[in-house]
């Protein structure tokens, strides 16, 4: 079976996320979809949330599996039997992070890295920006599944 794991944070999922999980899942048989549990980090949703969320937009892919980890993904790797990782790029200044991350991924555990071309559409999205927007109270419509927009009203709105 070839398996390939999307690994995030996703706080939350954005239509720029699907966008390269549902690429993933058409090449594939399995799409593993990792949220890192980072406690360093404050985030907006808790990670079960976030999963909650995710199970629930890529239902319909029908071979995607949301899952999570903490510590090192080649670890999450090895466990799962998931030789290769995808991640998307949206502009250069994302490739730098993005070559040492797969290279040392590669030195430690021989897990390939594969890089998608983010859609234009969604180039310029990140889930950062869209928490922005919406806690200022603009339009998140388009960017994020319904179920997403939803939720990060009521999260930060109340
Ligand atoms: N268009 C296309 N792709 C997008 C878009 C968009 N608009 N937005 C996001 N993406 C892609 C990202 O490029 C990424 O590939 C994926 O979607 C997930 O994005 P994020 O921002 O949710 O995920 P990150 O960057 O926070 O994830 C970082 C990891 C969790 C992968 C990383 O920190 C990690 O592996 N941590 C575990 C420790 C470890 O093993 N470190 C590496 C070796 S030191």
């Amino acid at each position: 079976m070839r398996r390939v794991v999307c690994p995030g944070s996703f706080d939350p999922v954005t239509n720029g996320h699907l966008d390269i999980i549902g690429r993933a899942s058409r090449l594939y048989d399995e799409v593993v979809v990792a949220v890192l549990i980072n406690v360093e980090k404050q985030s907006l949703f808790t990670v079960d949330e976030r999963i909650e969320m995710l199970e629930a937009v890529t239902r319909e892919y029908g071979n995607v599996r949301v899952d999570k980890f903490h510590g090192l993904l080649v670890d999450f790797c090895r466990r799962n039997e998931i030789p290769a990782i995808v991640r998307g790029l949206r502009a250069v200044s994302d490739f730098d992070y993005e070559l040492q991350m797969a290279q040392l991924n590669y030195r430690m555990a021989g897990v390939e890295t594969l890089f998608m071309s983010t859609n234009p559409e969604y180039s310029f999205l990140s889930s950062s920006r869209l928490k922005e927007i919406a806690k200022y109270g603009g339009d998140v419509s388009g960017l994020v599944p319904d179920l997403v927009r939803k939720a990060l009203e009521q999260r930060l709105r109340g």
